[in-house]
Parts: C-alpha cells; sequence; structure tokens
C-alpha cells in the first residue's frame, strides 16, 4: 500500500455523507487517501498542524468540506502550498450559500478551488483532485480519460433509447 497523495478533511463527521461519493472515486481511481475530521474553529491549532504537514507527509491535493460559517479550506490553505479544493456542505438555514460564499471569496494570494455542495460537489472534488495527480501519472490519466469515455457512452446510450422509446 502506497503512501496517501489526497487528504480529504471534514469540519464535522455530519459532513461525511457528501463525501461517500469523493471516497468512491478515489477508490475506483486507485488514489490512496486519508481522511480526517478537522475542524477549522472547534480544533484550529490540530488543523493548522495538519495543513503544514501535509506536504512532508507526501499529499498532494487537500479535498476540505464543511458547512456553515465554512472557513476549513481557507485555513487549510493558509498553512500549506498545496492545491487545496473545497466542497461547501449544506446546512440550515441558508442551505449552504453560506459556505459557498465563505469557500469561494478567498482575499487575494490565498487560492481555494470550490465545487458545487452536495454530492456532485463530492464526485466532483475527487475528479478534480484526480485530475491534478494525473498531470504526473500517465496511468491514472489514462484511466480518467477512460472514465470520460465510459460517461459518454452511457449518455449516448441513454440518448438512443429515449429516442427508440419515441418512436414506439
Ligand atoms: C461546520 O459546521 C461543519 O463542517 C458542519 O458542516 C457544520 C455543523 O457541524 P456539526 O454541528 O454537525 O458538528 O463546522
Amino acid at each position: 500500500m502506497s503512501s496517501p497523495r489526497v487528504a480529504v478533511v471534514m469540519g464535522s463527521k455530519s459532513d461525511l455523507p457528501v463525501l461517500e461519493g469523493a471516497f468512491k472515486v478515489l477508490r475506483e481511481f486507485g488514489v490512496e487517501f486519508t481522511a480526517r475530521v478537522l475542524s477549522a474553529h472547534r480544533t484550529p491549532v490540530e488543523a493548522a498542524q495538519f495543513a503544514a504537514g501535509a506536504e512532508a507527509a507526501g499529499i498532494k491535493v487537500v479535498i476540505c468540506a464543511a458547512g456553515m460559517a465554512a472557513h476549513l479550506g481557507g485555513v487549510i490553505a493558509a498553512h500549506t502550498t498545496l492545491p487545496v479544493i473545497g466542497i461547501p456542505v449544506a446546512s440550515e438555514p441558508f442551505n449552504g450559500l453560506d459556505s459557498l460564499l465563505a469557500f469561494v471569496q478567498m482575499p487575494p494570494g490565498i487560492p481555494v478551488g470550490v465545487v458545487t455542495a452536495g454530492k456532485a460537489g463530492g464526485k466532483n472534488a475527487a475528479l478534480y483532485a484526480i485530475s491534478m495527480l494525473a498531470l504526473s501519472d500517465a496511468g491514472l490519466s489514462a484511466k480518467l480519460k477512460d472514465f470520460r469515455a465510459a460517461q459518454s457512452r452511457q449518455v449516448l446510450a441513454a440518448d438512443a433509447e429515449l429516442i427508440q422509446s419515441l418512436q414506439q
């Protein structure tokens, strides 16, 4: 087993459902990952320490999921130059718009790439991390191209099926 190249960090264990899709995609692509619950507000010291040590630990990309005043991505990005991908988690009462703005409104100099909220965000965060790793991993790049081709075939099959069903 190789060392993890992706770290998935969530602000609370309650964020886990959004990340199941990310874990699934990373496993399907054979990308080793580590996952942690670290909060920008409740465990600020541990979150900062984790981010500061991530590069030396062999991590190449950090995925962060958080809801409400979602500062986790920003705090992690403040303590590492690794790419950070944020997944806003929808929570009451503002349904994720608060988290989205918290992630996306980083001041110039400390970027966080942000995907959409919810399960699509979890899946896309993993695919985005994989595309970064694929820049220097030909095997992973080939898998990503195969994934895209299979996805296209599925849509074309659905298209053909729909056309045929309407002709009956
Ligand atoms: C954020 O607050 C977490 O990322 C979570 O989305 C939200 C609520 O946390 P819990 O009260 O469920 O632990 O920090």
